[in-house]
């Protein structure tokens, strides 16, 4: 073989393993693309966030859709009146509550335990200035919920309403003439004063609501 052919084979396998040294350089980019791509765009969807059924109840006029409308962050204009029953999914950052209010009117009341069934938690809101003849109503129908078959081993939140208004009862008061000490002994309960102004605290009642509802759920298990 002449020189010349020589030096041009020599060439020619310069070249091929240049190509593939261009092959493989590429490759690599496109893989290294590929996963920042994935790592910044493709990410998985966030975990799924536990949901609890709740049942929330309390006498007409007692607050219960203005505080779980406020929590769902609706405008207040869109409260109405709530006759038989409605249902929210109230969202939070570690959990989603499905709460059913239902009616508080004289003919709506004697029909709440038809509606118990299913509920994981109790949210009774009561207006802390209100009559002394409707606080003793409200009393009647708190203490039948907590002696409820279907609730009483529930948690409970109670919300003592209506704090901003100067009649309201403390919430020592509240307790102790709702009775809650004795009839609420060895069950899961907060009592919590609130208003509509006051979402702060409202708030709070519920991640303590979350927190009783988590370790209910986990003892049933
Ligand atoms: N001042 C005051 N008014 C409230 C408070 N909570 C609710 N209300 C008012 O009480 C009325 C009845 O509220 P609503 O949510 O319909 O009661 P529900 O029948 O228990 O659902 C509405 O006019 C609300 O604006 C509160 O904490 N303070
Ligand atoms: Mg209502």
């Amino acid at each position: 073989m002449s020189d010349l052919r020589i030096s041009e084979a020599f060439l020619y396998m310069d070249y091929l393993r240049m190509s593939e040294c261009i092959q493989i350089s590429f490759a690599v980019c496109r893989i290294g693309i590929y996963t920042c791509f994935r790592a910044l765009c493709c990410k998985g969807p966030p975990p799924a966030r536990p949901e609890y059924d709740l049942v929330c109840i309390g006498l007409t006029g007692s607050g219960k859709t203005s505080l779980l409308s406020k929590l769902c962050s609706e405008s207040p204009d869109s409260v109405v009146s709530t006759t038989g029953f409605s249902i929210k999914a109230v969202p939070f950052q570690n959990a989603i509550l499905n709460v059913k209010e239902l009616g508080g009117a004289d003919n709506i009341r004697k029909y709440w335990s038809r509606y118990y069934q299913g509920s994981q938690g109790v949210i009774f809101v009561l207006d802390s200035a209100s009559s002394e003849d409707d606080l003793e109503t409200a009393r009647n129908e708190l203490h039948s919920a907590l002696q409820h078959p279907q609730l009483c081993t529930l948690p409970f939140l109670i919300l003592a309403n209506h704090q901003d208004k100067p009649a309201a009862r403390s919430v020592q008061e509240v307790k102790k003439y709702f009775e809650l000490e004795p009839l609420a002994r060895g069950k899961r309960w907060i009592l919590q004063p609130c208003s509509l102004d006051d979402m702060e605290a409202l708030k709070d009642s519920f991640s303590q609501l979350i927190n009783l509802l988590e370790d209910h759920e986990a003892v049933r298990m």
